[in-house]
């Protein structure tokens, strides 16, 4: 079957502006005529090899107004002059598999992902649209900036009156000279899993300890099948192991962001039945949690261990060696302590995965994570939620393979970290939908400060708005982040989100490394709690906000 083009007359919309990782609304603006037509004409004019004859792999979370999206993009692509969409059975795919095996794999021209990650969903709450290139990973600024400038004069849209297309059925749709193939997603990635762990040692290691429990949560958002494909039927541990694993349009009304508030579901059944080993994933399956009974991994430690144990524990890092290290600014310090151990580089990367990805396209990164919770490594370009929890049982498989003196849980694991390495208190506080202009004054209020300025009995030794140059394109991205660094070697930073839908999301990190052992088992709010004061002091934020605590501390 053929189809016609036809070009509509639009207004453009000023608001569309990628922020962090891709652009973030609420459904209902996304709903306004022709909004989303707008924006997807947008990413496809600014593919930098043309959208006529391209390939673009398709699919998202599977969170509310997704299906209606693909339909539309089906339209627009085919107006477009693309050739090829590869679409996730029923319009879901991780954000990892069409990042790795789908863009990478079929050599496609890129992606457009529909996500808005770990907001809430359902039709009151957010959806996102975000393009990822064809090394899989997110869309460097470069695209980003051009996606809003023509946005902004946008004055049509071309559309094809191609018809909806089942995206239930596994099948391929052919209209004239523009393809639309409905892939299912789980096998290819379980099969990339398998190529980069040693499954039957992590079974092995379940056997050997029955007493080890496990119980991954994916909060109703994408993972859930992936994840019983894995856990349960590769690996075969019961069905009891994973928890709101069927994905829902509004993720059960709850926020898909694995962390220790969001996933209190998770939390408290971990402690209630003594589980050994809790996970949680986020909306879109690329964040990560990892928590035991009484035990709560800090993502920055997270991937500080991984990288410790990479090249022992798991077999593609066997082979592939650790070619270098990267977290980005705000992520503790941890993980630089590894990479001084192991003579590798450590890269520092402004807040977003897009900064990790030419790093590792040019070889000089294997292995990287975020304190958000983002943990991956250069088996594909996106953080990896899945990839995060089967490196964690490779690393307990391993430790406990490699003893002979009781068993190694993750407290264990922790605690020789820290006696290895020291410990870095960290921590994270969430003040979200804060009103935007008493957020910039408090940004106004901190760029004031300047080093020899003292609160709560720190003093500032050195400041500065984060700025990075791209070592591998020598691109600039400037204004990452406000960092204060005091004399006694301490951190607290403070930026804007990218990320939220409404007003705007301060948060603000602080870091306090330490050598003394009698701390090591310390409560981190306990260790962090002068520097609370200072960042506090120093940015009036209590005063300027009216907030008297923060949404979310991690
Ligand atoms: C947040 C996190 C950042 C992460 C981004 C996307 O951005 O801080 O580390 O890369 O979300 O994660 P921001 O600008 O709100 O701080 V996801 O899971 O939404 O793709
Ligand atoms: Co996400």
């Amino acid at each position: 079957m053929s189809f016609t083009i036809k070009s509509v007359t639009t207004t453009a919309f000023p608001d569309q502006k990628p922020g962090t990782s891709g652009l973030r609304k609420r459904v209902k603006v996304f709903q306004q005529p022709h909004y989303t037509e707008n924006f997807v004409q947008a990413i496809l004019s600014a593919i930098p090899t043309g959208a006529a004859g391209s390939t673009l792999v398709v699919g998202g979370d599977g969170r509310f107004y997704g299906k209606e999206a693909v339909q539309l993009i089906i339209k627009l692509a085919a107006g477009n002059k693309v050739s090829k969409l590869i679409i996730g059975q029923n319009g879901i795919l991780s954000t990892q598999v069409p990042a790795s095996n789908l863009i990478r794999k079929h050599k496609a021209t890129g992606g457009i992902l529909l996500t808005a990650s770990h907001n809430p969903g359902g039709p009151d709450n957010d959806f996102g649209i975000k393009y990822n290139i064809a090394n899989g990973g997110p869309a460097p600024e470069g695209i980003t900036d051009n996606i809003f400038s023509i946005s902004k004069t946008l004055t049509s849209y071309s559309i094809a009156n191609v018809p909806d297309v089942d995206l239930a059925a596994i099948k391929t749709h052919t209209f004239g000279s523009f393809t639309v193939e409905i892939v299912d997603s789980v096998k290819d990635y379980v099969i990339l899993m398998k190529e980069i762990y040693d499954f039957p040692s992590i079974k092995g290691f379940f056997a050997a300890h029955p007493q080890f429990t496990v119980l991954m949560d994916s909060m109703h958002g994408v993972t859930g099948p992936y994840a019983k494909e894995i856990l349960v039927n590769e690996l075969g541990l019961p069905e009891s192991s994973v928890m709101n694993f069927v994905p829902l349009e509004d993720f059960g009304g709850g926020h898909p962001d694995p962390n220790l508030t969001y996933a209190h579901e998770l939390v408290e059944r971990v402690e209630r039945e003594g589980i050994s080993f809790g996970a949680a994933s986020d909306g879109d399956g690329d964040r990560n949690m990892i928590i035991g009974k009484g035990v709560f991994v800090n993502p920055s430690d997270s991937v500080a261990v991984i990288a410790d144990y990479a090249d022992k524990a798991i077999p593609y890092f066997k082979k592939t060696g650790i070619k270098g290290l990267a977290r980005s600014m705000p992520t503790s310090m941890s993980i630089d302590r590894v990479a001084k151990a192991k003579f590798v580089k450590i890269y520092e990367v402004p807040t977003g995965w897009k900064f990790f990805g030419n790093l590792m396209d040019a070889g000089k990164l294997s292995i990287c994570g975020e304190e958000s919770f983002g943990t991956g490594s250069d088996h594909i370009r996106e953080k990896d939620g899945l990839w995060a929890v089967l490196a964690w049982l490779s690393i307990l498989a391993y430790a406990n393979s490699q003893t002979l003196t009781g068993f190694i849980g993750l407290s264990e694991l922790l605690q020789t970290h820290y006696k290895k390495y020291g410990r870095n208190f960290f921590s994270r506080y969430d003040y979200e939908e804060v009103d935007s202009a008493a957020a910039n004054k408090v940004m106004d209020v901190l760029r004031s400060k300047k080093a020899g300025d003292t609160f709560a009995g720190y003093k500032i030794d050195y400041c500065d708005d984060f700025e990075y140059t791209d070592p591998v394109d020598h691109s600039v991205s400037k204004k990452q982040g406000l960092r204060f660094i005091f004399t006694e070697g301490s951190r607290v930073i403070f930026r804007l989100s990218g990320t939220g839908s409404q007003g705007a999301t301060i948060r603000l990190y602080v870091e306090k490394f330490t050598e003394d052992v009698s701390l090591y088992g310390l409560d981190t709010q306990v260790g962090i709690k002068g520097l609370i004061a200072a960042a506090l002091d120093m940015s009036r934020l209590r005063e300027l906000t009216g907030r008297e605590e923060p949404t979310v501390i991690t």
